[in-house]
């Protein structure tokens, strides 16, 4: 695993997605019926999620990061 100068993207991004991923998840598992899953909320995580990991190829073209 190689670090690189995105990697505070990639991470925070990341993690942001799981926290809202989270949120949901426990919103369904639980028992409240006024707590539901939020697809918009889910949409963001992954956009989230998703900006983190291009971020990591900045810079670099992806068969460069892949080869
Ligand atoms: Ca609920």
């Amino acid at each position: 695993m190689s670090l690189n100068k995105s990697w505070r993207t990639t991470t925070i991004g990341f993690l942001g997605g799981v926290i809202i991923l989270a949120n949901e998840l426990i919103a369904v598992l639980d028992t409240s019926p006024e707590t539901n899953m939020s697809l918009e909320a889910i949409g963001m995580a992954f956009a989230a999620m998703g900006i983190g990991y291009f971020a990591r190829d900045r810079g670099v073209s992806s068969e460069q990061e892949k080869a």
